[in-house]
């Protein structure tokens, strides 16, 4: 009897657990190209092209390994454009006896998921996805009734069990966990990062651009530079141009921004990861196989696997743990509306400009500046975190619900009331001014708090810290600067308090944001 083995566009691997015990002879691959799917957000034209040629792509593999594969292509007439209307259809044409699929990233597929038996009448196996390192269970398991939940812990115990960058049971290589005091660098003027690879698009993906630009016109992005790995092959040669060229300076560099450097010395290797296209732990290893050749120092190495083997899987632990109640979390009480400029970059705020029109050419940005450009002026402008959060799902290539939420609500926003992180990552200018070059160019005064031109982030975080004085009283990792805010003189507060409400008014007016000579 045939099994119909479902394949989703982010599960594009051929050890998917969905595809153990596959009998040629026998089962059916369904893989669905469907609207909803690519509209439940609008999102970036490149992580639509990215996803549905990677689909492409893999269909095309597994075929000629000789297995019966059906492929519902969006254009298709009789498609019916969702994930359940396809599992329905294709079960039925092939007379499947039953369905065998892995566990979606996504909570909302889930669910979904968990109706295809009474839609189909058939049984619905629902594996484990094993391309995670740690096991949902397992990190229950961890979380069990811990007070806090912090992925240093979470990472330490992960290092134990693989053995990746240990020396015995309990001996971190190098005698540390953890080296991020050597990764605090902005970038030196004379260093040129090297540019990632690039995979100009092949037949299959310049077909996929075409569809995306007829289907999707008005979503967010351009796809001009697309230049993602689509295959598994191509995404191996990206993780080893990374560890090649840049992952020796990964470290040293982290947290840099640069303008003009959309990129840096990080690997860009989420998209293809988060798709299916790269084994997690194989990038670990990759990453470990350097330091132990004397190919890359201990400081790049380390930080690069502590992303992998801790933030990757921590927060995805998080999400299982947590939803849905996460998704609604807004412990902050914010509630203003996401300013026009996210979508259109047009802002005279040089570090906000370079990170979202880098978005919207490249379908990415690095973490510091999801977090501490994008996510800090959110978190400290008082943005809603459901219109963050359908920001950063749809605008960049990696973006999946079970990654995105735990960063954005927990790490960025501070929406969970400190389930990730135990203060918000709140920062002023002089953090950017540090870390990059943009305040150089900028129209604002990052040396200013009040007056005209003052750098918008600096009154913008006084105002929030004063917001939240009385939330964080207690927090000694708050204490620095509420104690700071306390000492200055009270006319000085008023006046950032008062430039702050102008300054957010002119954001809700629709102003790009307020001319910098005006105040
Ligand atoms: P690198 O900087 O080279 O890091 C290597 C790898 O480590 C990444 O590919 C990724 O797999 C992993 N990693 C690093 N940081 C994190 C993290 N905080 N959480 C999970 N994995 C991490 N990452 C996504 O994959 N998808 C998202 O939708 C996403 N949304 C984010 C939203 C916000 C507000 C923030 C602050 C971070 C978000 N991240 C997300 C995490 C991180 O920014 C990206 O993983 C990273 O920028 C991807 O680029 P890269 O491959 O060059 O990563
Ligand atoms: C992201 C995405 C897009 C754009 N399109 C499809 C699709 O057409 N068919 C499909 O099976 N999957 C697609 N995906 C990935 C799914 O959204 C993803 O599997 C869920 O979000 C669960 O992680
Ligand atoms: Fe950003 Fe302020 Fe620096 Fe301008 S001055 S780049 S707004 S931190």
């Amino acid at each position: 009897m045939t099994i119909l083995r479902v394949v989703l566009g982010d599960q594009c691997s051929r050890g998917l657990s969905a595809l153990e015990g596959l009998d040629p002879a026998r089962d059916v691959l369904l893989m669905a190209e469907v609207r909803s799917e690519c509209t439940y957000v609008k999102h970036h034209k490149q992580k639509i092209a990215l996803v549905l040629s990677a689909m492409r792509h893999f269909a095309a593999e597994l075929r000629e390994e000789g297995i019966t594969v059906s492929y519902s292509a969006l254009d298709d007439a009789a498609n019916s454009q969702t994930l359940a209307g396809e599992v329905a259809r294709i079960a039925t044409k092939v007379g499947a006896s039953r369905i065998i699929v892995t566990q979606p990233g996504e909570w909302r597929v889930l669910e979904d998921m968990r109706g295809w038996e009474r839609a189909t009448g058939l049984p619905v196996e629902i594996r484990e996805d094993g391309r995670f390192i740690c096991p949902i269970d397992r990190f229950r398991a961890w979380a069990g009734d811990r007070k806090q939940l912090r992925m240093e812990f979470f990472y330490r115990e992960m290092r134990r069990e693989t053995g990746l960058l240990m020396e015995g049971p309990d001996e971190p290589t190098g005698g540390a966990w953890n080296f991020d005091a050597e990764n605090r660098k902005p970038l030196d003027p004379g260093v040129r990062p090297p540019r990632p690879r690039r995979f100009a698009p092949d037949a299959v993906t310049k077909q996929v651009m075409a569809l995306v630009e007829r289907e999707f016109p008005d979503h967010f992005g351009t796809l001009e530079a697309f230049a993602w790995p689509v295959t598994a092959a191509q995404a191996e040669a990206a993780l080893a141009d990374f560890v090649t060229h840049r992952l020796a300076r990964f470290g040293d560099f982290q947290d840099a921004m640069a303008e003009g450097e959309p990129t840096l010395f990080h690997a860009l290797v989420a998209a293809a990861m988060n798709c299916g296209l790269l084994d997690p732990m194989e990038a670990c290893r990759a990453a470990e196989a350097a330091y132990r050749k004397g190919h890359a120092p201990l400081n790049a190495v380390e930080g690069f696997i502590r992303q992998i083997l801790g933030w990757r899987e921590y927060v995805r632990g998080i999400y299982w743990l947590r939803m849905p109640a996460y998704r609604d979390t807004n412990a902050l009480g914010a509630t203003r509306k996401l300013p026009w400029f996210y979508w259109s970059g047009e802002t005279r705020m040089a570090c906000l400009r370079a990170a979202i029109t880098q978005t919207r050419d490249l379908a990415y940005a690095h973490h510091i500046q999801r977090l501490m450009v994008t996510g800090n002026f959110a978190l400290l402008a008082g943005i809603d975190p459901a219109e963050v959060n359908d920001w950063y799902m749809v605008v960049y290539a990696d973006a999946y619900e079970w990654v995105e939420l735990p960063n954005t609500h927990g790490m960025a926003l501070h929406a969970d009331g400190g389930v990730m992180a135990s203060k918000p990552y709140a920062a002023s200018g002089a953090y950017i001014n540090r870390m990059s070059d943009h305040c150089r160019g900028c129209a604002y005064d990052v040396k200013k708090a009040t007056g005209k031109g003052a750098c918008p982030f600096n009154f913008l975080y006084w105002d929030f810290v004063s917001r939240h004085a009385e939330r964080f009283g207690r927090n000694p990792r708050m204490a620095m600067p509420i104690r700071t805010l306390m000492k200055m003189a009270p006319e000085k507060v008023a006046a950032m308090k008062q430039e702050a409400a102008a300054f957010l008014a002119g954001l809700e007016s629709g102003a790009a944001t307020p001319d910098p000579g005006a105040s």
